[in-house]
């Protein structure tokens, strides 16, 4: 199985885990480049291994920064079309972010994701 990793927006590199759902393919991309503070919009595409959509998903997005001191952000993804997820993610300061997709299907398996979303530009 391998992983598309096409989209123009991707910043981050695609990675396979072992995950729980491993049937599952993830593509994940962040717009508008280049990332600066303030709200962004973070898609997901869950599709299984004959490429179909996979839908009534629930994918919480966590925003992390690698200094202390910092809450994390959270929010919650909707699906805008079958298998097409949306989430709006609030960089309230520059700098390097992870983001972390915390993913359960609607079987209740659960898949976490790592985006790496370096160099957040201040406005
Ligand atoms: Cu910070």
């Amino acid at each position: 199985m391998t992983i598309a990793c096409t989209a123009l927006l991707i910043v981050t590199s695609c990675r396979r885990h072992e995950d729980s759902a491993q049937d599952i393919s993830i593509v994940e991309s962040i717009a508008p480049q280049p990332v600066r503070v303030g709200e962004a919009a973070v898609s997901v595409q869950l599709t299984d291994i004959h490429g179909n959509p996979v839908s009534h998903a629930r994918i919480r997005v966590e925003g992390d920064m690698a200094h202390p001191g910092m809450a994390p952000v959270f929010s919650d993804a909707r699906e805008s079309a079958p298998g097409s997820y949306e989430s709006p993610v609030n960089f309230n300061m520059g700098g390097d972010w992870v983001l972390l997709l915390h993913i359960t299907l609607a079987d209740g398996r659960k898949i976490e994701r790592q985006m790496d979303v370096k160099g957040v530009q201040s406005r």
